[in-house]
């Protein structure tokens, strides 16, 4: 498959290729990527950055998902899931994050909502980790109005990261102007107790994410706008915080950095996008790429270093 900027391909469907270097796709424009390691794949989810050339703004109205068995070869499963999916939201297929539970899977996405300002998050399930997904709820999980005053600010509730910790309690994490977490109910479809909001993660922007490594909690989010990624680490999910620094520079043309972070066959990969494989507007033509992480001997991360082979 080759890239042609001003004409992405659609892929409609199940289609391989072979990454080489990064950006890993090349043949269409893939944002805020999320990933779940399930069955001895690797499943990778991102949203799709459509703006026509030259205009600055996002327009996403789907997501995609590709699977890997190495890392190298990967499929594309389109298109399983899209805003209009969830019929009480009027578009804009912002980033989310998949996990598994009891045998379903279950896509936590952000979309602006139909009657309510702002962006809310939707959640969607499926039998297959590569879909279809079809809406849980049939109404939003979060909206605006439980976490800001709605009249201020239209994007706060974004970036819906989920985790199930060993105790097999599920958190859902995310925001824009705090870190939020709430707890959720087994049934991954209700929220379960009150919302509260991390501290002590300083220049916190958005994007976060949580991973577990030789017993410590670390919280990735991306940092000071445009963005770099950060990180802080933990003994409990819930906190308190301590600020370990920047995990990654900022990568490229692209304003955000967006991450995930998994442990699959025995080493530990950093995803994330940049801006380039586009000359103009890389922050609304992102693409996903992938690097290693390693862990100093205290169990804190060294900088990602970026590559492109
Ligand atoms: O893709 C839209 C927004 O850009 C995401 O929600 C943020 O994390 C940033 O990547």
């Amino acid at each position: 498959l080759s890239f042609h900027a001003s004409a992405q391909q659609l892929v409609t469907k199940d289609t391989t290729f072979k990454a080489e270097g990064n950006p890993i796709i090349r043949y269409k424009y893939t944002a805020d990527p999320a990933a779940l390691v399930y069955k001895d794949k690797v499943y990778l989810y991102a949203g799709h950055d459509e703006a026509p050339t030259k205009v600055a703004g996002y327009r996403m109205y789907n997501w995609t998902c590709f699977s890997s068995s190495d890392m190298v070869n990967w499929t594309e499963h389109p298109t399983p899931l899209s805003a209009k999916d969830f019929e009480w939201a009027k578009g804009d297929a912002w980033a989310g994050q998949v996990i598994e539970r009891d045998g379903k899977f279950y896509w936590y996405v952000a979309v602006e909502h139909g009657a309510i300002h702002g962006k809310s998050i939707g959640v969607a399930v499926a039998d297959r980790p590569e879909g279809p997904y079809k809406d849980a709820l049939g109404k939003a999980l979060v909206t605006n109005d439980m976490t800001t005053n709605v009249t201020k600010i239209s994007w706060d509730d974004i970036d819906p990261t989920v985790f199930i910790d060993d105790d097999g309690q599920a958190w859902l994490i995310w925001g824009n102007t705090g870190c939020y977490y709430a707890k959720l109910k087994k049934n991954m479809i209700e929220l379960d107790g009150p919302i509260k909001t991390f501290a002590g993660l300083p220049h916190y922007t958005e994007a976060p994410w949580i991973h577990k490594h030789n017993g410590w909690y670390y919280l990735s989010y991306a940092y000071e706008f445009p963005e770099k990624t950060a990180y802080a680490m933990s003994r409990s999910i819930q906190g308190p915080w301590e600020y370990k620094g920047i995990l990654n520079e900022i990568a490229g043309n692209s304003n955000t950095n967006h991450q995930a972070i998994i442990d699959f066959k025995g080493k530990t990969y950093f995803i994330y996008h940049n801006g380039a494989l586009t000359p103009d507007a890389g922050s609304f033509h992102r693409s996903v790429c992938i690097d290693y992480i390693y862990y100093n001997k205290d169990n804190t991360m060294k900088r990602v270093v970026m590559t492109s082979e």
